[in-house]
């Protein structure tokens, strides 16, 4: 999730973020968002901390807050009630599932970026009654357990998995057959990403799907900041939690010695670039090792570890004009807090 470093490597962060499949074995290389087994650390992990505690401003990217620990925090933040962002969108689906089914018709295929663990999916489904669904995510145990559990709830349902990086267009299993396309991009993920970055990934989801498809997308707004902080630094400390797990993760998985207790959960509204900002703040000067190699911080300076976009109604639109997708409807909840947009990939008319 740019932070998330530009999300390029990543694909499939649902929002329920990666699991670490208790049984992950010793691959030669981890995908990213598997565990590596004690003692083989995941390269790709090692790689992105080295470079990120030797940059300047330090920033390690947020796709890496979820390991197993990592993902069990995420999913209390969601049942917190600051974060309004899970609530908000599942109202959101459970008002209007059956409009989106009205505007895509039954029959389609869902194709859901990241594989869909969230009581979210089985709204759609339910509502859209479509001939396959393909969960895209590049952590196969993570796929298989979500797979499993819709396979329990809608038994006549072909479910098509892919293993995958969804930033890079895929080609869907000829199992799918020619049934038009609904992607399902739900949590505001795209939030996580730099404005390029998200062009890139709506390009990419574009040529996944192809041409007449359409795209049902969840985007947080932009909302003040009494609204938005707290959301992100919430008063049980289950976010600072879910901040500091990213260093007991590199202590775990890469020999680290950072002192977890001299960091501080920070969580600010960069209003320019209107995105929340995470960071961990060292509250007095630290040395540590992390794979062998010797760090510093002095106190007061910060490892900057999530970005999350808010986007205006309009804001939303044009990101997705500029990623190939042309708006056709949308919702909010009662209180405007969230938007589901679904957007159709068609030709646009040239310029007058
Ligand atoms: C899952 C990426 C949408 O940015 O709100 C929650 C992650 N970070 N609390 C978000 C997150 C801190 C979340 N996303």
């Amino acid at each position: 999730m740019a932070a998330w470093s530009e999300a390029r490597s990543r694909g499939g962060v649902s929002e329920a973020g990666m699991a670490c499949p208790a049984g992950a074995t010793a691959g030669s290389e981890p995908t990213d968002g598997e565990c590596s087994a004690a003692g083989t650390p995941n390269p790709a992990f090692r790689r992105d901390v080295l470079a990120g505690l030797s940059a300047r401003p330090r920033a390690i990217p947020a796709r890496w807050f979820y390991d197993r620990r990592g993902s069990e925090l995420f999913e209390a933040i969601t049942r917190l009630p600051e974060y309004y962002l899970t609530r908000a969108e599942r109202s959101i689906l459970t008002a209007h599932a059956t409009d989106v089914a009205a505007l895509t018709g039954s029959g389609c295929a869902v194709v859901e970026f990241g594989s869909g663990s969230s009581a979210k999916t089985p709204l759609l489904l339910a509502a859209v009654a479509p001939s396959a669904y393909v969960p895209i995510d590049i952590s196969g145990e993570f796929l298989r357990e979500s797979v499993a559990a819709l396979a329990d709830r809608f038994p006549e349902l072909p479910i098509h998995p892919v293993e995958g990086d969804f930033m890079h267009p895929l080609v869907l299993p000829p199992s799918v057959g020619d049934a038009p396309r609904l992607g399902f991009f739900p949590g505001s993920t795209i939030g996580n990403m730099s404005a390029a970055a998200a062009v890139d990934l709506l390009r990419a989801m574009a040529d996944t799907l192809g041409q007449g498809s359409k795209l049902l997308i969840g985007i947080d707004r932009i909302k003040p900041t009494n609204v938005l902080i707290p959301a992100y630094d919430d008063a049980e400390g289950v976010t600072a939690e879910f901040n500091l797990n990213l260093l007991h993760r590199i202590n775990r998985e890469l020999d680290g010695t950072l002192p977890v207790g001299a960091f501080h959960h920070i969580a600010r509204w960069n209003d320019s670039e209107a995105r929340i900002e995470m960071h961990l703040e060292a509250t007095r000067d630290i040395s540590f090792i992390v794979a062998g190699r010797p760090f510093a911080i002095s106190k007061g300076k910060t490892i900057h570890t999530e970005n999350s976009h808010k986007y205006g109604p309009r804001d939303a639109r044009l990101l997705l004009r500029a990623g190939s997708w042309t708006p056709i409807a949308e919702w909010t909840d009662r209180d405007g807090l969230f938007a589901l947009i679904l957007a159709e990939a068609r030709p646009v008319p040239a310029a007058p």
